[in-house]
């Protein structure tokens, strides 16, 4: 009680969705998992909250700042968002998008070695990811996980497939969650801002995850409590706070990252390595699909442009709008 004098009430022209003029009450808060129609909520002191949504408050997500009652009895309840920095959203099961989490700095792209394939990663989920930093205005950071399955030539081999990322400045990481390879060089990256980890299912996301929080089991068990689901966080998309400072949002894997609601200048756009010639396209709306005079395709033809990424492109140009 102590320290809610001083906090500051939130002014009513920030507030997004705000209905009505029981907000002025309302509390500030961090959504740290959001399940069904409920969400965790954690308040300025670090207690956990469950706490129900309320329908016209919009989609509430992991790594939204919240205006929330607490319960007298049972659940609190979320009235509405504060303004996000950001919204990622990606597509459920029936490919309709769903918004995955908010407010994030960061998109740390998991992936693992894959021996028998060529290459040893799967650098088309790879692709469709970045595009959505791009587009979103988030940094992304490059993770392969698992290196300690990876012998000298398949080490190699990975550090091959990632050369065009990193000659376009994408940081790159190699890590082991399991023997801890990697993860000083992790925790500095992470520190100071909120990241995501997706990826592929079982490429090592929440052990990552535990890698980084030694009491993960305390803080697991705390958020299970208050929501009464079982310790299998990564079927929730679930926030954790790094000792180093900064934030960490586990998410469930998918095996797809399709982009939608993007047309083919957004999609070139999210292709970083385009920019330089995409502008000197012979026509101004040139889709990079074949067109006569389309500089990207000659930049890919010697070399300026990795020939992989504009297959990747184009593969993606063909699903937009399915
Ligand atoms: N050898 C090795 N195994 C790992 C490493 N990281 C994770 N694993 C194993 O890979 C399996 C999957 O790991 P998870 O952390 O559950 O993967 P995830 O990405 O969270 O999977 P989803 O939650 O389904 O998306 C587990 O059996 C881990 O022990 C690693 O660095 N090296
Ligand atoms: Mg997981
Ligand atoms: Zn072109």
């Amino acid at each position: 009680m102590r320290k809610k004098k001083n906090r500051p009430k939130p002014a009513a022209p920030t507030v997004a969705n705000a209905a009505g003029t029981a907000e002025k009450q309302a509390r500030e808060g961090l959504v740290i998992a959001r399940h069904g129609a409920h969400a965790t909520i954690e308040d300025k002191e670090g207690r956990l909250h469950e706490c129900i949504t309320r329908r016209n408050s919009g989609p509430i997500v992991c790594g939204d700042r919240v205006l929330w009652h607490p319960a007298r009895t049972g659940y609190g309840v979320v009235v509405a968002h504060l303004p996000r920095r950001a919204l990622l959203s990606r597509p459920d099961p029936r490919g309709r998008p769903r918004p995955l989490c908010a407010n994030v700095d960061h998109l740390v792209i998991v992936n693992a070695p894959s021996p028998a394939a060529q290459p040893p990663l799967n650098l088309d989920l790879l692709d469709r990811y970045l595009v959505a930093a791009e587009l979103n205005g988030i940094q992304a950071l490059i993770l392969v996980n698992k290196i300690d399955e990876a012998d000298e030539a398949l080490q190699a081999a990975l550090r091959a497939a990632l050369d065009c990322y990193r000659a376009m400045d994408y940081p790159c990481l190699f890590t082991s969650a399991v023997k801890g390879t990697g993860m000083a060089a992790l925790q500095t990256r992470l520190g100071g801002h909120t990241s995501v980890l997706v990826g592929e299912s079982g490429v090592g996301k929440s052990s990552l995850i535990k890698a980084l929080l030694p009491d993960l089991d305390i803080r697991v068990g705390a958020i299970s409590a208050v929501s009464g689901k079982g310790r299998h966080t990564t079927t929730t998309t679930t926030l954790y706070h790094l000792p180093g400072g900064g934030d960490l949002i586990d998410s469930p894997g998918v095996r797809d990252f399709a982009l939608w609601h993007v047309d083919a200048a957004a999609l070139a756009h999210g292709f970083r390595d385009f920019r330089p010639w995409a502008t000197q396209c012979r026509f101004r709306n040139c889709r990079h699909a074949g067109e006569a005079g389309c500089a990207v395709a000659a930049a890919a033809a010697q070399g300026s442009i990795h020939p992989r990424r504009l297959t990747s492109y184009r593969r993606i140009l063909a699903t937009l709008g399915q």
